[in-house]
């Protein structure tokens, strides 16, 4: 299974050497993809850098800030040129421990489409996080499972294993999400598709470097996206009972 591990960067110049060296520490055969959007403050320039210095790390300069979302997805397009089997999502931010990647490779390995590494499962933890943002997190996730169905505890997470193949299926259509409702949205899709999804419990620590990029709009976008979504999915529902009532 050759893996490439996705990292998007904005303004990480101090985080992102410290997680690339635990990760090609962890996961040494993987390849690398550090996908910066013209980051101001010269973390593109560290990682062409760091970078020439290590076969298995690769740069790609986006033009400006678009979101989490449009920078995955212009580096799981990369990796479909490449020839990766699977495709790995993860923060600059180590708030993703590379030591854990392995677990949900295995998950992989052993037929997930989509292995999650979850915050919110049995064995899951998350450490040092301020209150507010637990219960930010937890509230999403719960307001998500309920809303849209889909079976999983953590569909915010952003360190994920993807087989590739689920990925180009899922890639055929426009993914219009930026900011955290891109991994719900995502969620969501392989739910649709009918894939196996396998939630890998992870721990998830607070950074300790750099500056969070989350801000309310961000979290705006994600609420009015799952009600929209919640909304869609019980008018199909609704509309498959009326049609059924029909006949
Ligand atoms: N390329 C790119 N990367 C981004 C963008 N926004 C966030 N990122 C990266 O996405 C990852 C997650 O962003 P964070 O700011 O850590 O978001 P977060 O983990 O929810 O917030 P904190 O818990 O406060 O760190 C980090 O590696 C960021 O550098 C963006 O617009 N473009
Ligand atoms: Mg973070």
């Amino acid at each position: 299974m050759s893996t490439l591990v996705i990292i998007p960067t904005y303004n990480e110049i101090e985080a992102l050497p410290g997680t690339l060296a635990r990760l090609r520490a962890a996961v040494p055969e993987a390849h690398v993809l550090i996908a910066d959007d013209a980051s101001p403050d010269g973390t593109g320039e560290l990682a062409d850098a760091l970078a020439a210095q290590d076969p298995h790390v690769h740069v790609l300069h986006r033009a400006g800030k678009e979101g989490l979302g449009p920078a995955y997805i212009a580096g799981f397009r990369w990796g479909f040129e490449h020839g990766y089997d699977v495709l790995v999502e993860m923060d600059a931010d180590a708030s993703h421990r590379p030591e854990q990647l392995p677990g949900l490779l295995e998950a992989v390995r052993r037929g997930a489409d989509l292995a999650i590494g979850s915050r919110w499962v049995r064995g899951g933890a998350v450490h040092d996080w301020a209150r507010h943002r637990e219960v930010l997190s937890r509230g999403a996730n719960m307001y998500a499972r309920v809303l849209l169905g889909l079976g999983v505890h953590d569909a915010t997470a952003g360190f994920r294993a993807y087989r590739a193949d689920l990925l180009r299926e899922l890639l055929e259509a426009d993914v219009a999400s930026h900011g955290y409702c891109f991994q719900v949205d995502m969620t969501r899709r392989s739910r649709e598709a009918g894939a196996v999804i396998r939630e890998v419990p992870i721990d998830f620590d607070e950074r300790r470097e750099g500056t969070s990029k989350m801000d309310s709009s961000i979290v705006g976008e994600a609420l009015l996206r799952v009600t929209q979504w919640g909304v869609q999915r019980r008018a199909r529902q609704l509309s498959r009972v009326l049609g059924y009532r029909g006949r």
